[in-house]
């Protein structure tokens, strides 16, 4: 079958959106950092909205930071794909047109801090991510022993991690007597605008403490938040599209209704006008950030290693038993008293909505795919929240529920038996720490001994380490699905 293309846009069913503008016409005012799934579906389609409303300074140059795949799906379509909406009530489709391009910086690492340091250039957005950044995930200090971050603190010449490009070429930009960049992390790390301006400064102090000075005066990190739902699109829904479109769409994504971005509004350049097209513009995005990372992210995380553990595949089946919704609303009973909700955030309607999203049967959301990379997702999704409760003297049985879960995950093995890789930069440590424990107590003690996950702190609390305790004896004896019908 033939590939969605320039040639074959006006061949697709009519109630197909199709982006409408001269694509030709763009200037390519925004390189991106990682053009997987998430961002095909929520950054750019953001930037596709403002070209269509006339603005055509924000066509953007997608990088892989690793591999030719994405460029390969890309590429042959001219840097078009298809974004599926969807939900009970149906699919809307929509063609977008900003992306134009893909670079594949191992080939090529000189074209990618070209293109970040080309006059045009005034956004980098990023999603690389949690692990991308080489963070200490507790702490979020560089992992100045990690290889790639030890040859970028080395040379620039042919940088090896995203920080390192954004730093080659903030460097270049600097010497052609240019401006910086904004860069806007869209990754779900806590505080991800200074977490990615502490990784640049600290490389760039390692190799030219007035460069570091330069950036830190004059270049953008602004903090932002994040969300839509974007399940890894399958095979099967890349058949079902070509089917149905008559046209193979090897970059198709699909995603919900749902979409929101908060951005902190501190711009070193020119800034689209991004609240024309719905994202809200703020000075303080913590508390956003704070209530998505603990009720959205948190429930997501619990769902992953409860669901896995129990062989639940999809978050909406989880959430369609009733055992499942009722810890869902005991997580968040628990997480809601450490927010400080922002003005705008109703926590209970939030609650309910995020409900219905997790509730979405068209999404195939599986929780396989929320289970990677744990060890980078605790801390801001389930860690803070625990100490935010101990320090508020509150019990913490739902939330210890879901650190216990994460533990037993570690095994590499579900309830029915079933063998699965751990998918986490640290997993062959924290398989080594759970395979030497001959209790629950023994299990939690070498776990939360990593600092890199558990802040010491937490990790020394009588409070904590017996309640995780209790729920993975529970979990043990009952299985996940037995704890959850118990209540947590
Ligand atoms: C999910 C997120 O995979 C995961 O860890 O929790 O990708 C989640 O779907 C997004 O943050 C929603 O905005």
């Amino acid at each position: 079958m033939r590939r969605l293309s320039e040639a074959t846009l006006g061949d697709l069913p009519a109630d197909v959106e199709r982006p409408g503008y001269d694509r030709a016409g763009l200037t390519r005012g925004v390189v991106h950092l990682g053009v997987g799934a998430f961002h095909r579906a929520h950054q750019a389609v953001v930037f596709d909205e403002l070209i269509r409303r006339g603005d055509t300074r924000w066509g953007i140059t997608g990088a892989s930071l690793r591999s030719p795949a994405v460029r390969e799906q890309l590429q042959p379509q001219d840097g078009l794909y298809t974004v599926l909406v969807r939900d009970a009530a149906g699919t809307r489709a929509r063609v977008i047109g900003a992306l134009s391009g893909v670079l594949v910086a191992p080939e090529n690492p000189t074209a990618l801090i070209e293109a970040l340091a080309a006059p045009a250039t005034e956004i980098v957005t990023l999603t690389v991510t949690e692990k991308g950044y080489l963070l200490d995930p507790a702490s979020g200090a560089l992992l100045a022993d990690d290889p790639q971050v030890a040859a970028d603190l080395v040379s620039l010449a042919a940088p090896q991690t995203a920080a390192g490009f954004l730093t080659a070429a903030l460097r270049l930009r600097r010497d052609r007597g240019l401006a910086p960049f904004t860069a806007i992390s869209c990754d779900n790390l806590p505080g991800n605008g200074a977490r990615l301006r502490g990784a640049v400064l600290a490389l760039a102090a390692a190799h030219d403490p007035r460069l570091a000075d330069w950036i830190a005066e004059r270049g953008a990190f602004p903090q932002t938040m994040v969300d839509r739902i974007v399940p890894a699109t399958s095979e099967a829904d890349i058949d079902a599209w070509a089917r149905q479109s008559g046209r193979e769409d090897r970059a198709l994504v699909k995603t919900e209704p749902f979409s929101q971005w908060v951005i902190e509004d501190r711009f070193a350049g020119a800034r689209p006008d991004f609240a024309a097209v719905g994202v809200q513009m703020t000075a303080d995005v913590a508390p956003w950030e704070a209530a998505k990372l603990r009720l959205l992210n948190g429930a997501h995380s619990a769902i992953a290693y409860l669901g896995g553990l129990a062989g639940i595949d999809f978050v909406h089946e989880f959430v369609g038993l009733a055992e499942g919704r009722g810890f869902v609303e005991r997580l968040w009973d628990e997480a809601a008293p450490t927010l400080t909700p922002p003005p705008g955030l109703d926590v209970p309607a939030y609650r309910a909505q995020l409900m219905a999203r997790f509730a979405n049967p068209a999404l195939q959301h599986r929780t396989r795919q929320i289970a990677m990379d744990g060890s980078q997702k605790l801390p801001q999704r389930l860690l803070a929240t625990i100490a935010a409760r101990l320090d508020q003297g509150r019990p913490i049985a739902a939330l210890a529920l879901a650190v216990a879960a994460w533990m037993r995950w570690q095994r590499g093995r579900d309830e029915a038996g079933r063998a699965f890789a751990v998918d986490d930069p640290l997993a062959s440590t924290t398989a080594r720490l759970a395979a030497g424990a001959r209790s629950p107590a023994e299990t939690v003690a070498a776990l939360v001994s990593l600092d890199a996950i558990f802040p010491p702190r937490l990790a020394a609390d009588a409070a904590f380490r017996e309640a995780v305790t209790r729920q993975l004896e529970r979990l043990v004896r009952q299985g996940a699905r037995g704890v959850l019908t118990a209540g947590a």
